[in-house]
C-alpha cells in the first residue's frame, strides 16, 4: 500500500495488506466476544526488516491499558537512572519472566524488580500471543518473548537515540505496541551519528523490526501535550522482547 510514512523524506518502499485467515479462531468477526487486534491492518514496510501494522490495536487498546493499569498495582511505574546517573524521563514497568532495569548497577533483564525483590507479574497470555501473531506478519518466525518492558511517557518526556543490546539473542525480533498520545519516531542507522529518519507512532500502532535493523539507532522526540480520549496525556509502549 502506498503511504506517507516518514515526514522528512519518503523512500520508504511499500509493503502490503495481508488478508486475515480465520484459520486460528481469531476473527474480527469475535468481536464482542473475543475480542483481537487487527492482524490485517494497513502495514507499512519501513526499512528492510522493519513492519509497522496501522493502528492494529485499536480493537483491544482499552483492554491493554486495563491490564497495564493492573500491572502497575503490583509493580508501580518508575522513572529509573541509567547507569551514569541520568533520571530517564519515560516511566517503566515491565511484565514476563524478565523485565529490563537500570540502576547504577548498570542495564540488564532481571527476574525481579531491584527496589523490591517481587517478581514481575507473568506476561498476559493474549499479548504474548498477539506479539507472536504480529511477528508472523512481519515475517520473522515464531517469536516467543520472555520480557515486556512497559514505557509511560508524559508530555515533555522522549528517549535519545540508543540501540536495544542487552538481550543475549539479537537474532530474535522485538515487537513493539503504541498507545495514546502521538510522538515522533525517530529511525537511525548503525551509528549515533547517522541522521535519523522521522515518522509517526500513534494509537494502536505495531512496529515490528528484527534481522538487519535489530541493531538500529532509535528513539522517540519529547511528547507535545495532547489530549487522547483513553489515556489522558499519556503514551504507553509495550516492547516484547526475547532476553
Ligand atoms: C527499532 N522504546 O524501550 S519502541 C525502548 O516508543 C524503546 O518507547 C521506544 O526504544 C518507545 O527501548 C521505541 C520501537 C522500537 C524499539 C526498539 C528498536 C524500535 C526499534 C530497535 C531497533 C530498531
Ligand atoms: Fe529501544
Amino acid at each position: 500500500m502506498q503511504q506517507d510514512l516518514f515526514l522528512q523524506q519518503d523512500d520508504a518502499s511499500s509493503g502490503g495488506c495481508s488478508p486475515e485467515d480465520c484459520a486460528s479462531g481469531d476473527c474480527a468477526s469475535d468481536e464482542g466476544i473475543n475480542k483481537t487486534p487487527d492482524f490485517s491492518a494497513p502495514k507499512v514496510q519501513v526499512s528492510d526488516a522493519a513492519w509497522l501494522f496501522k493502528a492494529a490495536l485499536k480493537p483491544v487498546a482499552l483492554d491493554l491499558l486495563q491490564q497495564i493499569e493492573a500491572i502497575a498495582k503490583v509493580t508501580p511505574f518508575r522513572q529509573r537512572r541509567t547507569p551514569g546517573g541520568q533520571l530517564m524521563s519515560a516511566a517503566m514497568t515491565n511484565c514476563g519472566r524478565c523485565g529490563w532495569v537500570t540502576d547504577q548497577d548498570g542495564y540488564r533483564y532481571s527476574e525481579s524488580e531491584p527496589e523490591t525483590g517481587e517478581n514481575w507479574l507473568a506476561m498476559p497470555d493474549q499479548w504474548l500471543r498477539w506479539a507472536t501473531r504480529f511477528s508472523e506478519q512481519a515475517g520473522f518466525g515464531a517469536f516467543v518473548p520472555d520480557a515486556c518492558l512497559i514505557n509511560r511517557y508524559a508530555p515533555g518526556a522522549g528517549m535519545g537515540l540508543h540501540q536495544d543490546r542487552d538481550e543475549s539473542d539479537l537474532s530474535a525480533p522485538i515487537v513493539s505496541f503504541s498507545l495514546g498520545a502521538p510522538v515522533i519516531f525517530r529511525w537511525g542507522g548503525f551509528k549515533r551519528q547517522e541522521s535519523a529518519r522521522e515518522f509517526l507512532l500513534e494509537h494502536g500502532d505495531v512496529l515490528v523490526w528484527g534481522g538487519t535493523d535489530r541493531m538500529r539507532f532509535h528513539g522517540v522526540k519529547k511528547l507535545q501535550r495532547y489530549q487522547h480520549p483513553i489515556t489522558d496525556h499519556f503514551r504507553y509502549n509495550l516492547t516484547f522482547r526475547r532476553s
